[in-house]
C-alpha cells in the first residue's frame, strides 16, 4: 500500500519537500479528504474539488504566506485551507465555533484576505503589490478569480487599474464555465471562443495591457507547475487562463453541477445525495417567490424577473424557464441589475428585481441615485434577510433595514408568513407609485397551504396578531413566529408590523398610549434597524415608555446553524421568554 502524503502536511514547507512526481497521488488525497468531510458536515464542493491541482501547485510554486494569495468569494478555498494548517480541524468547517467556510485573516497567515463576496480579489491583490512596491518588498501577488466573478464590475475596475502599473500581479482565471448556475455574458461567450482557439488575436486581456498565457488544462499538475515558475519570473501584471472542471473526480458533481456546488449531505463513495424527510413540509420563501412571479407574470405582461448570478437561489429559475423572455440572469452584477430595472420601470414595465439581502450592498448608490430619486417603482426582493447560518458573517442579511430605511421614496415591508409574502407581491404589482424593498428570510415558511388566493395588503398598516395586558411586543417578518411561541403563556400583546416604512403610526399611538412597556424582536442589528425607527418615532412623538430592543447586537455574527445563531443572539424563543418574564 502506497504510505499517506497528505497527513504529513502541516504547513505548505512539508509541501514543497514532496518531488513533483508524488504531487498526483497528493491531489487524489486531497480531493478524498474533501468528499469524506463535505459529504457528512455539508458546504461547498464542487468549486473546491474543481481547484484541487491549481491549489496544490499554487503553494508548491509560490512562497506563500509571503507571496500573498486571494482567493475570490472563497467557497472554493477547502484545499488552501487544509494544505495551510487547518487539515485537523477542517472537520469543524461552517460549524459554531468552527473554520469559517471562506477564507479570513483572523484564522490564518495563508488567508491574506476575507472573501465571501466575489469580484474583489484583483482589487485587493492589486493594493497589496501595490503595498510590496511601496515598501520595497519583492514579493508575488496572485489573485485566483473564476469566469462568472471576473464578469462583475468591480473586477473589470481592477484589470482597468492593473493594466497601467508595473505592479507584480499575476491574475489566474478559473475558468469552468459555471458560477453556481452556468455562467452568463458576452464575456462567457468570447471565453468559449478563446478555448476552441476562435479568437486568439484580439485578446481582450493582453488589451488591458495584461501578459497573457493560456489556456492550460487545470488538472495537469506538470503544466501548471512550470506555467506557474515562468510566470514567476515576469514582471508586471500576468494572467493565466485556466481551465477546470466543476466538481472534478466526483461523477455526479461532474455531470450534475449546480447540485453539487452546496449539495448538503451525499454518500461519499457513490456520491448519491441523501434526501431528507418526504413529509410535506412548509415551501421555502424562495420558493414562494419564484411560483407566485410566475403565476402573477402570467396575468400581468409588464411583469419582469432580474437575477443577479443566482437563479436557482432565488428561484427566479421557474420563471426563466417558463417566461424566458421576461426573466433575465444578468451575471454577478448587482449594480447592473439594479440600474437596468430602473430602466425597466421608466418604460412601464414591473421589474422584481431578486437580490440577497447581503449582496444588496453592492449596490445602494443605485438603489438611492437610479431608483428612489426618481421614484421609480422597482419591486426590490431581498432573499436571505436575517442570519442566514453557516455562511456567517460575510452572508447575514442584517443591516438592509438601517441600509434602507434612511432612504426617501421607498417602501419596507418583511412578511411574517408565506401568505403575506404572495399578497405583498400581488399588492406590489398592482402599481405602486413608488419602490419597495420586501425582505424574507433563506429556508422554509409555517405554511403548508400557502397557495392562497391572493389578497391586496393596505400600505403601512400593521395587524393584531394577540391582545393582552401591560406589554406589547412588536415584531417585524419571521421574528413574529417566533414572538408568538415565546408569548403563549403570557398576558401580553402582539402585533405584527409588516412595514418598517411607512410605520402605522395610528397603531403606534395607540400601542403607545395603551401599554407600559414596548418590546421591539427584529433579525437585524437593532442600531438603526426596525427598533430605531420606533425609537424615533418615540421620541418624535414625547412618549417616554420604557422600549426594549431585541435584535443583533452591535457586531460581526460568525457562522454556526440559524437555531444556534439565534440562540446566541438572544432571538430563540427560549431566550425572548426569559426576557419578556423579566420584563413583566
Ligand atoms: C457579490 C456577490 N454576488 C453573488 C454571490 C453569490 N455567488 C457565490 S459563488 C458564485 C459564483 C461564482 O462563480 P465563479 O466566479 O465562476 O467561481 P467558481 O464557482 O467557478 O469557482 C456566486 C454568484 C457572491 N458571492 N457575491
Amino acid at each position: 500500500m502506497q504510505k499517506s502524503l497528505l497527513q504529513y502536511i502541516n504547513t505548505p514547507i512539508e509541501l514543497r519537500l514532496l518531488k513533483k512526481k508524488e504531487l498526483p497521488q497528493l491531489a487524489r488525497e486531497l480531493r478524498e479528504f474533501i468528499i469524506n468531510i463535505v459529504a457528512t458536515k455539508e458546504g461547498h464542493l464542487g468549486a473546491s474539488l474543481g481547484v484541487v491541482e491549481l491549489t496544490i501547485a499554487l503553494h508548491y510554486v509560490f512562497n506563500t504566506p509571503t507571496d500573498q494569495l486571494v482567493w475570490d468569494v472563497g467557497h472554493q478555498a477547502y484545499g488552501h485551507k487544509i494544505l495551510t494548517g487547518r487539515r485537523k480541524n477542517f472537520h469543524t468547517n461552517r460549524q459554531l465555533g468552527g473554520l469559517s467556510g471562506f477564507p479570513k485573516r483572523k484564522e490564518s497567515n495563508y488567508d491574506t484576505f476575507g472573501v465571501g463576496h466575489s469580484s474583489t480579489s484583483i482589487s485587493a491583490a492589486l493594493g497589496m503589490a501595490i503595498a510590496s512596491q511601496l515598501k520595497g518588498e519583492d514579493k508575488q501577488h496572485i489573485a485566483v478569480i473564476g469566469d462568472a466573478s471576473i464578469a462583475s464590475g468591480m473586477a473589470f475596475e481592477g484589470l482597468n487599474h492593473a493594466g497601467v502599473t508595473d505592479a507584480n500581479l499575476l491574475v489566474i482565471l478559473n475558468d469552468n464555465a459555471i458560477g453556481i448556475d452556468p455562467s452568463v455574458g458576452a464575456l462567457k461567450q468570447y471565453l468559449t471562443n478563446v478555448k476552441k482557439g476562435t479568437q486568439k488575436q484580439d485578446n481582450i486581456f493582453e488589451a488591458l495591457n495584461f501578459d497573457y498565457s493560456g489556456p492550460i488544462d487545470g488538472h495537469d499538475l506538470d503544466k501548471i507547475i512550470s506555467e506557474l515558475e515562468r510566470l514567476k519570473t515576469v514582471k508586471g501584471p500576468k494572467f493565466l487562463h485556466v481551465i477546470t472542471t466543476k466538481g472534478k473526480g466526483l461523477k455526479q458533481a461532474e455531470a450534475n453541477q449546480v447540485k453539487y456546488h452546496a449539495p448538503g449531505k451525499f454518500d461519499a463513495k457513490t456520491g448519491d445525495l441523501i434526501t431528507k424527510s418526504a413529509f410535506r413540509q412548509p415551501p421555502k420563501y424562495q420558493d414562494v417567490f419564484g411560483y407566485t412571479i410566475v403565476e402573477l407574470a402570467k396575468q400581468n405582461k409588464n411583469i419582469v424577473g432580474i437575477t443577479p448570478a443566482m437563479p436557482t437561489g432565488s428561484s427566479l429559475k421557474y420563471m426563466m424557464t417558463e417566461i424566458p423572455n421576461r426573466a433575465f440572469d444578468v451575471g454577478i452584477a448587482e449594480q447592473h441589475a439594479v440600474t437596468m430595472a430602473a430602466g425597466m420601470a421608466t418604460q412601464g414595465l414591473i421589474p422584481f428585481c431578486n437580490i440577497y439581502s447581503t449582496f444588496l450592498q453592492r449596490a445602494y448608490d443605485q438603489i438611492i441615485h437610479d431608483v428612489a430619486l426618481q421614484n421609480l417603482p422597482v419591486i426590490f426582493c431581498l432573499d436571505r434577510a436575517g442570519l442566514v447560518g453557516e455562511d456567517g458573517a460575510t452572508h447575514h442579511g442584517v443591516f438592509d433595514l438601517s441600509y434602507l430605511r434612511c432612504i426617501p421614496n421607498l417602501i419596507i415591508f418583511a412578511p411574517r408568513n408565506e401568505v403575506e409574502l404572495r399578497n405583498i407581491m400581488y399588492t406590489a404589482q398592482l402599481r405602486l407609485e413608488q419602490p419597495i424593498a420586501i425582505r424574507y428570510p433563506r429556508g422554509r415558511g409555517v405554511t403548508i397551504d400557502w397557495k392562497q388566493p391572493f389578497s391586496k395588503i393596505e400600505i403601512g398598516k400593521a395587524v393584531t396578531l394577540k391582545k393582552g395586558k401591560k406589554l406589547a411586543v412588536l415584531s417585524i417578518g419571521t421574528m413574529a413566529q417566533n414572538a408568538t411561541e415565546a408569548i403563549k403563556g403570557l398576558n401580553v400583546s402582539h402585533y405584527d408590523m409588516r412595514f418598517v416604512k411607512p410605520l402605522d403610526e395610528n397603531l403606534l399611538h395607540a400601542i403607545f398610549k395603551t401599554y407600559d412597556i414596548i418590546v421591539i424582536v427584529e433579525d437585524h442589528t437593532i442600531k438603526g434597524g426596525f427598533g430605531s425607527a420606533i425609537l424615533e418615532f418615540a421620541s418624535e412623538n414625547g412618549y417616554k415608555n420604557p422600549i426594549k430592543t431585541l435584535g443583533i447586537p452591535d457586531d460581526f455574527v460568525e457562522h454556526g446553524g440559524v437555531d444556534e445563531l439565534h440562540e446566541f443572539v438572544g432571538l430563540d424563543v427560549g431566550s425572548l421568554i426569559e426576557i419578556l418574564k423579566g420584563l413583566l
